[in-house]
């Protein structure tokens, strides 16, 4: 058990108010906002409402139990467990390893029956959690079809999420459309729940006519600007500046309009392999010192490819990284829907009502190979991958919690699997037959209008393809 004044609670509130201040006399002088103004923001972020918590629960540390028992995660290090949702400040991660925070156990139980219950949405009802697992089960089963059709030859690459279904549905459920997604490439989920369809992902995956990105990414590189989901880039880390960046624009965005809260809270997703990259900590310090509303949002699934974490850092995971950074931040197992629900719900209104960044820290394991270009058995034995998917199962967690309740039972899973199935197969069917995209395309969009070069070499190819049709086949050829 950890006892503490709640330092923390007025030295983040100090800190934020003169930031505000000074952000508020910065544009004073500049005579483009008025005071009124400065003292209405300052008001209101004494007083953050929202519908599940207080500015004290966010981060009042004087309460947090860590449990005697201990859980291993990724490197195979034991930590100890906490049923407290506790975002901890910069000077206050407790020493010692960092606590891992969670719900609900492997057999779907809460773990806590007085504290666990405030972590569960109160409107989860039968609807809601049947959505969630049923959007669990199409991810898992989308990924086993698309893995099935790269190996039949009909795509040229994919990159699944199993073991990692919990992370992306538990976040993506404590968010909205309005908040704004940069993610690495193992977060279809995220974008899953916010509505893209499974014609959109066949069609990405494919490269055809009806791909968002008009055929000019790799498969998984999805992107949408409906969902404000930003398409994801290959170099690892590359979001993680441009996140920090986004979330700084949509706060001054938000006092140019007079207002201290941002439209929405921008959340980049990565990987403890892209937490390796110089790019992460140039994007971590500018975003504690810009305070920007951001969430770094870490999958640690234990590997970048081959590589274990064990060979990746010698610290305590990511999140202790947190404290060198000024920053506040969580650790929460990832295979828990409810813990990252929660942690995410709590970040995101701290990061709004504050106007400061949050690392969010999630345990899990990557079940899958990295990617079909990949065998993961070369460097991780099978008994191991068996051992998690067996008795850490995030969608077997969330189902098991379900069947307790007597919203879910065998047939109805099942039916709900089977219909998956056949979503996505008709999802694959209609995009296998529909041919690439035109090929004037590949002109479009490199400016908002052609140059002179470029309708030069438009004109040029066209006029190639025209040439020689036998060698080109295809629409708009
Ligand atoms: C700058 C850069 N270096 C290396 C790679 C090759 N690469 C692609 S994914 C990956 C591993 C990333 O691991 P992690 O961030 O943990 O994500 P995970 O695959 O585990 O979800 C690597 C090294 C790359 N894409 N970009
Ligand atoms: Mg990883």
């Amino acid at each position: 058990m950890i006892r503490s004044a709640p330092l923390a609670l007025r030295l983040s509130s100090r800190r934020l108010s003169s930031s505000i201040s000074s952000q508020c006399s910065a544009f004073n002088g500049k005579g483009r906002l008025q005071s009124e103004l400065c003292s209405k923001a300052l008001t209101s972020l004494r007083g953050p409402s929202n519908r599940h918590f207080s500015s004290s629960t966010l981060h009042d540390i004087s309460t947090v139990d860590i449990d005697s028992d201990s859980r291993i995660y990724a490197g195979d290090v034991p930590l100890p467990l906490t049923t407290d949702c506790t975002i901890f400040e910069a000077d206050d991660i407790p020493t010692g390893k960092y606590p891992v925070f969670r719900v609900m156990d492997e057999n779907g139980v809460i773990r806590d029956d007085a504290k666990g219950p405030q972590y569960i949405d109160p409107e989860l009802n039968e609807e809601h959690a049947v959505k969630m697992f049923r959007t669990m089960s199409r991810l898992n089963v989308m990924d086993n079809i698309f893995l099935n059709a790269q190996r039949q030859g009909r795509i040229s690459f994919y990159m699944s999420s199993q073991g990692e279904e919990a992370v992306h549905i538990g976040s993506a459920s404590a968010l909205d459309n309005k908040d704004v997604i940069f993610a690495q490439y193992r977060e279809t989920g995220v974008l899953m729940w916010r509505g893209f369809t499974m014609s959109q992902f066949a069609d990405q995956c494919f490269s055809n006519s009806g791909d968002l990105g008009k055929g000019r990414q790799m498969p998984v590189h999805y992107g949408s600007r409906a969902l404000n989901f930003h398409t994801i880039s290959s170099p690892l880390t590359t979001q993680l500046p441009q996140a920090a960046g986004a979330a700084y624009a949509m706060k001054m965005e938000a006092i140019r309009n007079g207002s201290n809260r941002a439209a929405g809270v921008t959340v980049c997703y990565f990987g403890d392999g892209a937490a390796s990259e110089g790019d992460f900590h140039a994007a971590m310090n500018i975003a504690a010192t810009m305070d920007a509303p951001i969430i770094f949002f870490c999958r640690n699934n234990g590997f970048a490819i081959s590589t274990p974490v064990a060979d990746q850092y010698r610290g305590d995971g990511i999140a202790s990284r947190a404290k060198g950074y000024g920053m506040a931040s969580i650790r929460v197992d990832g295979n828990d829907l409810f813990a990252v629900n929660a942690a995410t719900a709590r970040a995101k209104e701290l990061a709004l009502s504050e106007n400061r960044p949050v690392l969010i820290e999630t345990m899990s394991y990557r079940v899958g190979h990295h990617s079909t270009s990949d065998d993961s058995t070369r460097y991780r034995s099978t008994e191991e991958i068996k051992k998690w998917d067996n008795e850490d199962n995030p969608i077997d967690r969330f189902r098991r919690f379900c069947e307790a309740k007597g919203w879910l039972d065998e047939e109805r899973v099942q039916t709900i699997r089977d219909e998956e199935k056949i979503n996505v197969l008709q999802a694959l069917e209609s995009a296998e037959k529909k041919g690439p995209p035109a090929l004037a395309t590949m002109f479009d969009d490199v400016y908002k209008e052609k140059t002179p070069e470029l309708e030069r070499q438009e004109a040029k190819l066209l006029e190639h393809v025209a040439k020689y049709p036998e060698r080109y086949t295809g629409p708009g050829h």
